[in-house]
Order: C-alpha cells, then structure tokens, then sequence
C-alpha cells in the first residue's frame, strides 16, 4: 500500500472548498443552530446533535476534497489544519527553487491555513494526481479537482506528491509525528 502526501493549498481553503454553492452556504449556519439548539433545548437528544455537528462541519467545506478520496477506496492517515512559515514552505517546494515562480509560490503558500493530509491505498500517488488534474487548470479534464475549480496554474487549490519517493519526503517533512494506525471494515470489500 502506498502514501501520498496531499495539501488543499490556501486559495482551496478561502474559496470553500469546492462547494461554492452560495445557497448552502447562507443556509448552513442556519441549520447548524437550529439543530444544535433543539438537540441541546430537548435535553440532548443525540440525533439532533449529530445533525447539527454535521453541518456545523460542512461549514468548513473541506468535505468534497476530502470525499472523493474516501469514495474512492483511500484511508486518510494522518490530517492537520495549520499555517506555515516561509522557510517551512521553501523546504515542501524545495525542488522548484531555481524556478522564476519559486518566491511567489511560496509566498502563495503561506497567504493562508491549508489542509495537510496523508492518504493511503494501491496506487494512491498516480491515481492520486489523477484525482487531482493537470498543473495548469485549463490542462486539467473536467471532472478532476483543479479541472472543476481552478483557472490560474499559481492558484490551483490543491497539492498531491508526484511520486513515491516524493510522497515519503513531504510526508516526513510535513508529520514528523507519524500517522494513524487503522483499518477500515469495509476493506475486503474494495481491496483484494
Ligand atoms: O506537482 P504540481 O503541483 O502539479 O506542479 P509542480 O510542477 O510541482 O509545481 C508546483 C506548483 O507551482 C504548482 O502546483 C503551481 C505552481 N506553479 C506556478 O505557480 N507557475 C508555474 N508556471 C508552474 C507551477
Ligand atoms: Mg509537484
């Protein structure tokens, strides 16, 4: 089973995360309370919480990124919303120092949180990049992240290792902590 380190980049954070569907994202919060409310106002009743933690969590909105991972068979292992400072960025993007773009894309990257992600499973750096689409958006087939939800090539919304090797590096660099260790009930039933 493979790694591979994936990163929704700030601009993917700001934007919502691939749901820019205006209408929930007034009516969210909304439901949110609502839920919370009547779970907490009827004596904790826990499906009402649960509801309510639901779409408190959509608010974030990270979920679409992060479902088409999980749809596809993939264990996330290890997951951190953080900032990063401009020598840690430097070091992720190490291998492009000597491009024009070097300091504006690090630059880029720490304009905001990003999402740092670890997910497991056959193949899961190639098919990985396959989720993910082209560096330059307009390269990119619809029906990948970046071919659905980006324009510019410094503003692509989302980072996947291009390589094994690659992939162990910047998940070093990136959770020098380690991972989480588990096993879905459901592998037998999308692995051989
Ligand atoms: O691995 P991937 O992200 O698809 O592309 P890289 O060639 O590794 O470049 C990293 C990153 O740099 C890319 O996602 C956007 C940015 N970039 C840029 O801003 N301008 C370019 N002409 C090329 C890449
Ligand atoms: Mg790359």
């Amino acid at each position: 089973m493979e790694q591979t380190f994936i990163m929704i980049k700030p601009d993917g954070v700001q934007r919502g995360l691939v749901n820019p569907n205006p209408r929930l994202c007034k009516e969210q919060p909304l439901r949110a309370c609502l839920y919370l409310a009547i779970g907490f106002v009827s004596g904790l009743l826990e499906p009402s919480l649960i509801i309510g933690f639901v779409f408190a969590i959509s608010l974030l909105q990270i979920g679409d990124i992060i479902s088409r991972f999980e749809k596809k068979g993939y264990y996330l292992k290890g997951m951190k919303f953080m900032n990063v400072d401009k020598s840690f960025a430097q070091q992720h993007y190490a291998d492009l120092s000597a491009q024009p773009f070097f300091a504006k894309l690090v630059d880029y990257i720490i304009s905001g949180p990003v999402v740092a992600m670890v997910w497991e499973g056959k193949d899961v750096v190639l098919t990985g990049r396959r989720i993910i689409g082209a560096t330059r958006p307009w390269e990119a087939a619809p029906g990948t992240i970046r071919g659905d939800h980006a324009v510019e090539v410094s503003r692509n919304v989302i980072h996947g290792s291009d390589s094994v090797e690659n992939g162990k590096k910047e998940i070093a660099l990136w959770f020098p902590g380690g991972l989480a260790e588990w096993k879905s009930n459901l592998h037998p039933w999308i692995y051989e």
